[in-house]
């Protein structure tokens, strides 16, 4: 047993030496300034102790060696107020010291168990009921609260999404899980107020309220004053933050305060389906985390001040000077409270955690395939479409779809840089097909929240560079979503990005981009790239049905170049045109053009038809090569590559991509580990950025260096 801490041993000194008061009727209200009466002060208190007591086991397990987190929630646990104020259906993407908002919805809920599950939690327990032990993270589906990543602010577009996508979805009769009438609740810490995501959120929470659409979304900041060990400069929140949105403050450390204040706000964003800010005081008690030496970088008197601001000993002091507990009852609750938390503790320490990769792994990769191909219909077009055509076709087709939503920069007036999306807002209208303001969190956000409503979101970004500006939306909140709920949250979406070199005209990096190193390894991710209107149309149908039937998160890496070539090898040929049929191309399945057994030339995208042209320059030289589109990144169709590979017994990967974390790293690997006999080489772009005008001809791989790498190749 580690020695009590001053917390504990302040509130136990200071409650003991209260002096008794006056009983008062508990069914009254604790002061005249609040509607709050002593019976519920009670209650809430009661989730007050269950947080408090929630981090000091935590802490004794993690001195034990079974405990694995010690973030807790001390000094915070005003929240309870918070959940008291909500319905425990409204959607909640908790900041992660909301211990007693946690405990105080559980009550709202029968058969909860919120101790254990948080213990659970501590001990990466495999019965842990929403990450299953593979995180602390505070989410539960019977309770609302969608589970988030530890990344600051990173759930915040979500929840701006999810706002969103409750009232699209009533609007357009899509079936959504959130009651009609929810309020969203997202809250996050005061420095997290600075991140630039945040600030993205409360832009386009902002943006999307001026244009006097509804959203129903309450951002919480729970100032404690400090971000780990740098001080947020008094009055930061309130000066910045108070002209925004609609703005509440209360301070959260006095029960009555923090209830009226939020149920305010609540009632407010729930009347009026707008956003609103609420800025809760408070202090934070026991450091950043276990690990913490506080007094490194504040100063005893600082600590003994927050000590005495402490929230569960001003509502204990509360409603011993009100009359409701004597202090001695106020005591006993506090030390039932640590012996059950104690038999909580107790039970997750000798609970079993996950037993192997393949059981870490679970959530990750879910693959019905059979349930996709169900889910596919599709007719085939009697035309003969370029790329571009062929994914506005497909597109066409899945809006027919209720639930499909198609939004980003330009896709709807303009139909796209590209004319991509063309056509599709008249014909689907502006609830269903919109421009976003331009800020690629905040559309990756709208799919992640509206992807929770039953929507099926397919959000654009502009070029592959600009994923990058957030790419964590997709890396750290899309791709997570299911490992950290067990699949009990899933993110349905298909990103549409516009990608790779070779534009003729028009050039530079950020419109040439060919890095995709940031897709290639996030688990579970399936990266689609097709270079043909057909293969196109048939793989967006393929995503579609993989992110309704199994909640995976697709990309979708539209080669630019290709959008609207018409030609293969000569001029007029029409040889790159092609009609989407009704077949279904199944994910991670390549398509073979050719039988040549001299060789396999393996690409995607552009590489595709280079690849091609250079089989038939190499034809009239005696090589007979055949070419085989890789189609899908992720999952690699390793089969198919092995089975061809093995047919001619030489490779060349042809990857337009950067020779450093490109595609034919992986290919050349996946071919390496199966054991290939035979001999296999790599062509790519250089490890560059894409320059202007003919100087990228330099940098990009081209079909003279295919061509020639194939005859040394066959030839020697
Ligand atoms: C994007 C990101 N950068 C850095 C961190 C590391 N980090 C974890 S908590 C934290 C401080 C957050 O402070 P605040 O928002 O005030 O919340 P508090 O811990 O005080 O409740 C930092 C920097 C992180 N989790 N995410």
């Amino acid at each position: 047993m580690s020695e009590p801490l001053p917390i504990d041993t302040h509130f136990l000194a200071t409650v003991s030496a209260l002096p008794e008061s006056e009983p008062r009727d508990p069914s009254l209200p604790l002061r005249e300034d609040t509607s709050l009466s002593g019976k519920r002060a009670l209650e809430l208190f009661d989730s007050q102790l269950g947080s408090r007591h929630l981090d000091l086991a935590a802490r004794q397990l993690g001195a034990a060696g079974i405990g694995y987190y010690t973030i807790g929630s001390s000094g915070h646990e005003g929240n309870a107020a918070l959940a008291a104020a909500l319905r425990p259906t409204d959607p909640a993407l908790l900041h992660y010291r909301s211990g007693a908002f946690y405990v105080e919805r559980a009550r709202q809920v029968a058969g909860s168990t919120p101790l254990l599950d948080v213990m659970l939690g501590v001990t990466a327990a495999a019965g842990e009921p929403i990450a299953g032990g593979r995180h602390k993270v505070f989410g539960n589906k019977a309770l609302s609260i969608i589970p988030q990543t530890s990344t600051i602010a990173s759930h915040l577009p979500r929840a701006v999404g999810v706002a969103f996508g409750i009232e699209r979805a009533a609007r357009l009769g899509v079936d959504c899980e959130w009651p009609r009438d929810s309020v969203v609740l997202a809250s996050f810490g005061d420095a997290s107020v600075n991140h630039s995501t945040a600030l993205g959120a409360f832009n386009s929470a902002r943006h999307v309220a001026y244009q006097k659409l509804k959203l129903p979304l309450l951002f919480v900041c729970e100032d404690n004053g400090i971000g780990i060990s740098v001080r947020t400069p008094p009055g930061w929140v309130d000066t910045v933050y108070s002209g925004q949105l609609r703005y509440f403050t209360a301070d959260a450390c006095d029960l009555p305060e923090v209830s009226e204040v939020a149920a305010e706000a609540v009632d407010w964003v729930r009347a009026n389906r707008a956003p609103a800010f609420l800025h809760l005081r408070m202090v934070r008690l026991l450091g950043h985390a276990g690990s913490d030496v506080e007094s490194a970088y504040r100063e005893p008197a600082e600590l003994e001040a927050d000590l005495r601001r402490d929230p569960v000993l001003r509502t204990a002091i509360l409603l011993v000077e009100r009359g409701v507990l004597t202090p001695a009852e106020a005591v006993r609750r506090y030390e039932d409270k640590r012996a059950e938390v104690a038999d909580a503790a107790d039970e997750a320490a000798g609970a079993e955690q996950l037993v192997d990769a393949a059981e870490v792994m679970a959530p990750l990769v879910p693959s019905r395939p059979a349930a996709i191909a169900a889910q596919v219909t599709a007719t085939a077009s009697p035309d003969q479409l370029t790329l571009a055509q062929g994914i506005n076709r497909a597109l066409g087709e899945l809006l027919e779809r209720d639930d499909v939503l198609v939004f980003g920069e330009d896709v709807a007036r303009k139909g796209g840089v590209y004319g991509v999306t063309r056509g599709l807002l008249k014909k689907f209208g502006p609830a269903r097909v919109f421009d976003t303001l331009l800020d690629e969190q905040s559309i990756l956000g709208m799919a992640l929240g509206t992807g929770l409503c039953g929507f099926l979101p397919i959000p654009e970004i502009q070029y592959l560079a600009y994923l990058h500006n957030a790419a964590d939306q997709i890396r750290g909140e899309a791709a997570t979503l299911r490992f950290f709920s067990q699949g009990q949250y899933r993110n349905p979406m298909i990103v549409r990005i516009a990608s790779y070199g070779y534009q003729k005209g028009f050039g530079g990096h950020f419109h040439n981009d060919n890095a995709v190193a940031a897709l290639r390894d996030i688990p579970g991710l399936v990266i689609a790239s097709p270079a043909r209107a057909d293969d196109a149309a048939a793989m967006l149908r393929t995503c579609a049905a993989a992110s309704t039937v199994d909640g995976r998160v697709c990309v979708f890496l539209e080669p630019i170049a290709l959008y609207h070539t018409r030609d293969l090898h000569t001029g007029g040929d029409g040889g790159w045109l092609a009609a989407p049929g009704d077949e279904h191309v199944h994910l991670g399945s390549a398509r073979v053009y050719g039988d040549g057994t001299d060789l396999t030339l393996v690409s995607f995208a552009n590489g595709v038809p280079m690849s091609l042209r250079a089989a038939s320059r190499l034809a009239e030289r005696g090589i007979r090569a055949r070419v085989l589109d890789l189609r899908w990144l992720a999952p690699l169709p390793v089969d198919d590559l092995l089975r061809h590979a093995d047919i001619t017994g030489r490779v060349l990967v042809v990857d337009e991509t950067r020779r450093t974390g490109g595609v034919s790293e992986g290919v050349v690997t996946a071919l390496l580990d199966a054991g290939l006999l035979g001999v296999v080489r790599r062509v790519t772009s250089e490890d560059s950025f894409i320059p202007l005008g003919k100087a990228a001809q330099h940098v990009l791989l081209n079909e003279q260096t295919i061509e020639r790498t194939a005859i040394e190749m066959v030839y020697g």
